[in-house]
């Protein structure tokens, strides 16, 4: 008999809102303006250094895989918080703004779990005040008193694909992964999520399309909606065209890819 479903479990970057393009590269390419390194992160540059999960990271890799360290400011190791406090500054007052919406579904989703009684989780990356910008900007102020655990950032020392964000989420629920079902976009997330012992719904998006999902319990283009419904990329959806919660307790009761 599986365990009864108890938690959502989302990642935000990718999941939520399509926010790495038209937000997180912005962001990025306002902070090196403002210090005047004269980098810019285009569309498919983006793509590539997204292999690396976390601002920092992702600066330090920039700067070593891709410059090879070459037009790089010295001591640039101390430079890489500014600059990433001046980006996440940048970014936040572009969600503000009402520039990034949520993807199709998310909203919906959220508020059925909600009335369902499933407790709501994060477990993400980026920066903890970038999710508290995109949920309030998005669902309105009270949105981050809807989710009872939100891990994110820097709180564990290893970030996706290292499970060590979902287990820490895990650990703040008080509940096994057998209990909670977790929502990714892309393959680094998914290791982390299935690391961590979670079934997974991975919905992917531009930067994610071709991404290895093995292990899933399902991959769709987007959440869909009742008007509107999902692409169906890998899995059984069991005549479902929109993910709600009754889906989801199918894939979580269903023996899985995980179990
Ligand atoms: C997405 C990430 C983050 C963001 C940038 O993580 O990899 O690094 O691109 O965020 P997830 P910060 O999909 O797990 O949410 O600059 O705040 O690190
Ligand atoms: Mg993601």
């Amino acid at each position: 008999m599986p365990a009864s479903l108890k938690a959502l479990i989302f990642d935000v970057d990718g999941t939520l809102s399509n926010t790495e393009a038209d937000g997180h590269r912005i962001a990025f390419n306002l902070a090196f303006d403002e210090y005047k390194l004269g980098w810019h992160w285009n569309i498919d540059t983006y793509g590539q250094l997204l292999a690396v999960t976390g601002g920092k990271e992702r600066i330090k890799y920039f700067a070593t895989d891709f410059l090879h360290n070459k037009n790089v400011p010295n001591d640039f190791d101390a430079l890489i918080p500014v600059l990433h406090q001046a980006k996440t500054r940048h970014y936040t007052e572009l969600l503000a703004s009402g520039a990034i919406p949520l993807r199709p579904g998310v909203e919906r989703l959220l508020k059925e779990a909600r009335e369902t009684g499933l407790r709501l989780a994060i477990a993400t990356t980026t920066t903890p005040a970038n999710v508290t910008a995109l949920l309030t900007h998005t669902l309105g102020e009270d949105a981050i008193s809807w989710f009872d655990v939100i891990a994110a950032g820097d709180i564990v020392p290893a970030k996706k694909p290292a499970a060590d964000i979902y287990t820490c989420a895990l650990q703040k629920l008080q509940l096994p992964a057998a209990q909670c079902m977790a929502f990714e976009d892309s393959h680094n997330g998914l290791l982390s999520s299935l690391g961590a012992g979670l079934k997974t719904v991975v919905t992917t998006n531009d930067y994610t399309t071709g991404h290895d999902f093995t292990g899933a319990e399902i991959v769709l283009d987007n959440m869909g909606e009742p008007d509107s419904p999902f692409q169906l990329i890998q899995g059984d959806a069991n005549g479902y065209d929109y993910l709600d919660c009754r889906m989801i307790e199918y894939l979580h009761q269903k023996p899985g890819n995980n179990t």
